[in-house]
C-alpha cells in the first residue's frame, strides 16, 4: 500500500459510509483521514472505518498531506470547498450536484482549470453495472443509431428522512435525481442542447419540485424523454431502478424492473439479467447505487494516475448542469429552452 495516493474524504453524512467502503476497495487510494464541520461526526466515522486522522476543518487539506480529495458535502457548500483544494492543489472527487446553478458549475469548472487542478463529479449512476452493458451493447451495434430514448424514475422512497437537506431545496427533483437521468441521457443518446420541462410539487410542503417531466433534444437529431418523482406510490417500490426504453434504427433495448434489459435485434428478443456484484455491506434497495461507487472511484484514481480525462470532468459536465438549467428555465417559461438562451453556453 505504500504507493497509494492518500486521500481526505470531507462530509461525514449519509452517504459517506458508502464512499468509505467503497474507497477499501479501490486500487491505488486510500483514505488516509476524513473531515467534518461537526467533528464528532468526523471522529464516528473515522473509528468505524479504522481511519487514522479526523478533522473539523478542511483548511486541512493545506497541510499537504493528500494526493485528492473526495467532497460528499450538499451542493451549496462545492464552490468554497473546491476553490480550497485548488489552492492547496490536490485533484478532486465531487459528489453531485456539482453546484446549485449552471453559473456555480461554471464558476468551478473555471477555478479548476485556472489552478491546473482536476476536477471529477462523482456521477456514479453511469457506472451501474446494467448502464455498462447497455452502453456496450449499443457500442456493439446491434440495435444501430439510437433514435429515441426515454428514461424513468418513480418510487416514493423516504427520501426526506435520510437526506432531511432536500425538504429546503428550492431547485430539488432535477438537481438530485434529473442530474443523474441528464448524464445519463448523454451517455447513452449523445449531447443534447434543448429541453422543454414541466415541474410539479406533488407532496405538501415542500420548497422545491418532486416530480419532473422533460423531453431533450439530442444533437444527432435523437430524442430523450425523462420522467422522475418521488411521489410515486407502487407497491413494491420501484427504488432505485430507473426503467426505460432505447430504440435504435434497427432494434431496441427495453430497461425492465429488477434489472433485465431485454434486446430485440433481427426479429430476435432476448433477455439479459444484470445482478449485483454481491459485496457484503450492500444492502437492498440501495445494491445497484452502492456497486457503482467504487467503480467511480475506480475511474477517478485510474484517470489520474494515467493523466487521462475523467468521463464525468466538471468540464463536461457542464452539458449536463448547462441542461439542467435549461430544464428549469423551460418548467418558468413554458417553452422550449436552448443552450442559445442561456446567458454563457457550456
Ligand atoms: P449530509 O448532509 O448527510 O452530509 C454532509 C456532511 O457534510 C454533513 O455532515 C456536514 O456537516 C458536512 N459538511 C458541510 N460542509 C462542510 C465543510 N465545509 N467542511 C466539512 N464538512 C462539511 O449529506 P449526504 O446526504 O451525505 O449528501 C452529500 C452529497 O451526496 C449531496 O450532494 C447528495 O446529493 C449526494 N448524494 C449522492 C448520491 C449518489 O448516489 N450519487 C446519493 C446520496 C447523496
Ligand atoms: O439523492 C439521491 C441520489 O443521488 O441517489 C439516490 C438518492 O440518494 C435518493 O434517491
Amino acid at each position: 500500500m505504500t504507493d497509494s495516493l492518500k486521500g481526505l474524504l470531507i462530509g461525514c453524512g449519509f452517504f459517506s459510509r458508502n464512499h468509505l467502503h467503497g474507497w477499501a476497495e479501490v486500487d491505488g487510494a486510500e483514505i488516509a483521514a476524513v473531515c467534518d464541520l461537526d467533528v464528532s461526526k468526523a471522529q464516528a466515522i473515522a473509528q468505524d472505518f479504522s481511519i487514522p486522522a479526523w478533522h473539523g476543518d478542511a483548511s486541512v487539506m493545506n497541510a499537504g498531506d493528500f494526493d485528492f480529495v473526495d467532497i460528499c458535502t450538499t451542493m451549496d457548500t462545492h464552490e468554497t470547498l473546491v476553490a480550497q483544494a485548488a489552492a492547496a492543489e490536490i485533484p478532486v472527487i465531487i459528489q453531485k450536484p456539482l453546484g446549485p446553478d449552471f453559473a456555480t458549475c461554471r464558476r468551478i469548472d473555471q477555478i479548476s482549470r485556472e489552478a491546473g487542478i482536476p476536477v471529477m463529479v462523482h456521477e456514479n449512476f453511469r457506472f451501474q453495472k446494467l448502464f455498462l452493458r447497455l452502453r456496450d451493447i449499443l457500442d456493439s451495434g446491434e440495435i444501430g443509431e439510437t433514435s429515441f430514448g426515454r428514461l424513468s424514475w418513480r418510487n416514493d422512497i423516504d427520501v426526506y428522512t435520510s437526506q432531511p437537506y432536500l425538504l429546503k431545496t428550492e431547485r430539488f427533483m432535477i438537481m438530485d435525481v434529473g442530474i443523474h437521468m441528464l448524464d445519463l441521457a448523454r451517455f447513452l443518446m449523445g449531447d443534447a442542447d434543448a429541453v422543454t420541462c414541466l415541474n410539479q410539487s406533488v407532496k405538501e410542503g415542500l420548497a422545491g419540485e418532486d416530480a419532473s417531466t422533460f423531453l431533450l433534444r439530442h444533437k444527432n437529431g435523437s430524442v430523450t424523454a425523462i420522467d422522475i418523482s418521488y411521489a410515486s406510490h407502487r407497491t413494491p417500490s420501484l427504488f432505485p431502478q430507473t426503467l426505460g426504453v432505447i430504440e435504435g434504427r434497427g432494434g431496441t433495448v427495453q430497461i425492465l424492473e429488477n434489472e433485465v434489459l431485454r434486446v430485440h435485434s433481427g426479429g430476435n428478443i432476448r433477455d439479459e439479467k444484470i445482478e449485483d456484484d454481491g459485496r457484503d455491506w450492500t444492502s437492498s434497495p440501495w445494491t445497484q447505487i452502492q456497486d457503482s461507487v467504487p467503480r467511480t472511484q475506480q475511474h477517478f484514481i485510474d484517470s489520474l494516475c494515467h493523466g487521462r480525462a475523467f468521463q464525468t470532468s466538471a468540464e463536461d459536465s457542464l452539458q449536463t448542469y448547462a441542461l439542467a438549467e435549461a430544464a428549469y428555465r423551460s418548467a418558468e417559461s413554458g417553452r422550449l429552452v436552448s443552450f442559445d438562451d442561456l446567458e454563457t453556453a457550456p
